[in-house]
């Protein structure tokens, strides 16, 4: 059991009226909303890229993050290292998932061979720590897009020994995935994009990245692993473009290429963002295929076009996304990652603390809000009136599919011109301050 955190007591439950920084004002795990508690509902999870691999440099700058544990090399020794000081954290912060790459728990080799022995050395720390801690692996995943030999893509790399080398570190991570009991395996395709189209046979690259996709079916199929399959859409940075670059683009190829019964969505909030839309928006369009599968829970910056990666704190934000958690049953694999780093300035250990507690806090109020909103069914009567002339008569044919032009032009001549009703946003926005404050 690793001691870098004992200066920090282990944050529990106080109560809003608390001045007590190391204390959750809202995330109180086993109360109880709309029959689950809220560690049921919110299953919360720390990467493990950001928690114990960022140290928080930028392209402006060297890292500024305390890492007493950490030997700065890129030695197995160190990545084992840091195994006890992770679940140390997890316990502290009362975190029951996480999250990882291949390469943020482990180094890779000077041959193949010993990249992968390095991954089950770690694995097989991680595997007596989730034991003897109580946590589970929401998801694994293989870092495609940090090694040189990546920087044109690993799944879409025009280079086949690369291809093969990218389909060699996914089958490791699957495995070492399967045996961590992993809920889930990500694949988020940083590099699987393009830089220039001059140089790009966009349709050979996608023709390849799917095959790739069905070969990590078919040998979770072969090794037995029934976890649950992600793509994490991100429209770029690092690439000019990704092939995922939003909930309607990974739908569309999923759907192109026979995947969509094997994989869901992983959604980012500043991915979203990046994309152009709403974290509902992205929402709202994969659970329209029923493919929502899990979240990243962050948001980026007003001011900054870059994916920042921030902490949650939007109350607004958390509010949306849990009442579509809600509305879709509660998450079955999934869950809330933090998928979040602190700011260059917040450099001390404290400041991880300070940073989870915010997100779980602004996720907590999230989900009471949302439950409130859920439960009282407002929006859900407001929104069904507005459509409700596709109840019956004329719009309840459209919907069965029992119109043509013809019959739809005939009934046009039949009526008063239509006057549509107002849409209402203003007074919807004042309903929802309503349930925020
Ligand atoms: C990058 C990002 C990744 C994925 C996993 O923007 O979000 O960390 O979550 O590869
Ligand atoms: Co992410």
């Amino acid at each position: 059991m690793s001691d870098y955190f004992s200066h920090i007591p282990k944050i529990q439950f106080e109560g809003k009226g608390t001045t007590n920084p190391f204390a959750f004002r809202h995330y109180n795990p086993d109360e109880i909303i709309m029959g689950k508690t809220m560690r049921e509902h919110l299953r919360f999870g720390a990467p493990y890229w950001h928690v114990m691999r960022n140290d928080l440099s930028d392209p402006f700058g060297a890292g500024t993050a305390l890492m007493p544990w950490d030997d700065g090399s890129d030695s197995l020794e160190n990545a084992l290292k840091r195994v006890p000081v992770f679940f140390e954290f997890l316990n502290k912060i009362d975190i029951d998932y996480y999250c990882w790459h291949d390469r943020d728990i482990s180094p890779e080799g000077k041959t193949l061979a010993e990249t992968h022995s390095n991954l089950a050395a770690v694995c097989d720390a991680l595997e007596s720590e989730q034991k003897a801690h109580g946590k589970k692996l929401l998801w694994g995943t293989s870092c495609l897009f940090s090694h040189p030999r990546y920087s044109q893509g690993a799944a879409t790399s025009p280079d086949a020994n690369v291809y093969a080398y990218a389909a060699s570190n996914v089958k490791h991570a699957l495995e070492q995935t399967h045996r961590l009991g992993g809920e889930g395996y990500t694949f988020w395709g940083g590099r699987e994009g393009y830089a220039t189209l001059l140089n790009t046979d966009m349709k050979r690259e996608l023709d390849h990245l799917a095959a790739f996709f069905h070969m990590a079916v078919d040998h979770a199929k072969k090794i037995g692993y029934t976890g649950q399959f992600y793509i994490e859409p991100k429209p770029m940075e690092p690439s000019t473009h990704q092939y995922d670059s939003d909930s309607a683009a990974c739908l569309n190829f999923l759907r192109e290429y026979n995947l969509l019964d094997h994989f869901k969505l992983n959604l980012e909030t500043n991915h979203a963002t990046l994309a152009g839309h709403t974290m509902q928006h992205e929402m709202d369009v994969a659970l329209g295929a029923n493919a929502l599968g899990s979240i990243d829970a962050n948001q980026g910056d007003e001011l900054i076009g870059w994916d920042t990666d921030q902490f949650p704190t939007d109350i607004y934000m958390a509010t949306h996304v849990m009442v579509r958690i809600l509305k879709m049953g509660g998450f079955t694999t999934g869950g809330l990652n933090f998928d979040a780093k602190r700011r260059r300035e917040s450099h001390e250990l404290e400041d991880l603390f300070h940073a989870h507690v915010g997100g779980m806090d602004t996720f907590a109020r999230g989900l009471k809000i949302a439950a409130k909103i859920v439960e009282d069914g407002r929006f859900d009567e407001l929104v069904g009136q507005r459509y409700s002339s596709f109840d019956n008569g004329i719009g309840a044919d459209v919907e069965a599919g029992k119109t043509t032009l013809d019959s739809l032009d005939a009934f046009a001549h039949s009526i008063q011109a239509p006057v549509v009703a107002s849409g209402r946003q203003e007074m919807l926005e004042n309903l929802l301050n309503d349930y925020i404050v």
